[in-house]
């Protein structure tokens, strides 16, 4: 009698564990661990990434977003604490990207047909009041015209909270300009919108794709063209001494990239990740969405996916539809 029960309680936690386990292998066959995607602080990366997400979220996956600088978020990626990143900027980012896909300590999953310029910019009517603009040899003629009450007599360049190589390019280049940066690219804007409604000078940094192509007149500053010399040796170019003496890509790439692990955690998210792909035009859109029609960046990334239902069914590979 005793050891009939025993059995049976035996044979019960066999059944339970074996059934439990089974019914876990089912839910486990998509992978229950958040994804965990980086968030920056400019408009089209953070609807992007949340874009990104909702797609993930079909495929029956769990999502975070976690926000992290873009100087801190190699770090983070490289030890798998953060596994997306979906707008890797040529400009501010190619060394950090080149240098962790060279040491396979980040996954490069592909890049977007967009074509990336960042750079000093400044509406169009500035051109009347600095003659030779666009040349950037022009700046130093004007550089008074620029100037605030902290810059003076220097020329204020108003740049953003990114990591930039301006400090190097103003030495390298002599351009009697002082880099004042803002604290969120956001102010960027503000700033843009009060002296164009005044017609005063200004410069300031911008990037292509952005909403400011599509609502402000303007041009980018041309620099000496960037070639990888211009990084890499003093003696290239006007400065025998300095780096840094060119402007930065003009068509630079726009990178998708993951942490190490993604590719066999995710495998379905890695494959569509793979095929997400963003032009100008559509980048334009979405920063619009935020910076010219006050969205919030969920209603921004809700009304894309809303409207764009067929795009984005086409890049989840049929194998992984649910
Ligand atoms: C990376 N950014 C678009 C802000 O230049």
């Amino acid at each position: 009698m005793e050891g009939f029960k025993i059995k049976t309680i035996i044979m019960t936690f066999i059944l339970v564990v074996v059934f439990s386990n089974s019914s876990q292998a089912l839910a486990a066959s998509k992978n229950q661990k958040p994804i965990k995607i980086i968030i920056n602080n400019w408009s089209s990366q953070i609807v992007l990434a949340k874009i990104t997400g909702e797609i993930f979220r079909t495929l029956g996956y769990k999502v975070e977003y976690i926000a992290s600088k873009s100087n801190d978020q190699w770090f983070r990626l490289k030890s798998e604490k953060l596994h997306v990143q979906v707008e890797a900027w040529e400009g501010t980012m190619a060394v950090k990207v080149n240098q962790l896909l060279e040491e396979k300590r980040i996954i490069d999953a592909g890049n977007h047909d967009a074509k990336t310029r960042e750079e000093w910019w400044y509406p169009s009517y500035v051109e009347q009041q600095c003659p030779g603009l666009p040349d950037w040899k022009a700046l130093n003629n004007c550089a008074e015209l620029f100037a605030t009450p902290e810059t003076t007599p220097k020329g204020r360049y108003l740049g953003g909270p990114w990591e930039k190589r301006d400090k190097v390019r103003v030495r390298a280049l002599s351009l009697d300009f002082e880099i004042i940066r803002v604290k969120h690219g956001d102010e960027l804007w503000v700033e843009l919108e009060k002296a164009a409604a005044q017609k005063k000078p200004i410069v300031l940094f911008n990037w292509t794709p952005n909403w400011v192509d599509a609502r402000y007149d303007g041009k980018f500053i041309e620099f000496p063209e960037y070639t990888p010399a211009c990084e890499t040796i003093p003696e290239w170019g006007l400065s025998q001494k300095w780096l840094w003496d060119c402007g930065n890509p003009t068509d630079g790439w726009l990178k998708k990239v993951t942490s190490v692990n993604f590719p066999d955690d995710w495998p379905c998210a890695f494959n569509t990740l793979k095929n997400i792909n963003f032009n100008n035009e559509m980048l334009s859109e979405i920063a619009a969405f935020i910076d010219a029609n006050n969205m919030t960046y969920d209603e921004a990334a809700k009304q894309w996916i809303d409207s764009y239902q067929k795009l984005w069914q086409s890049w989840i590979p049929v194998s992984c539809e649910k």
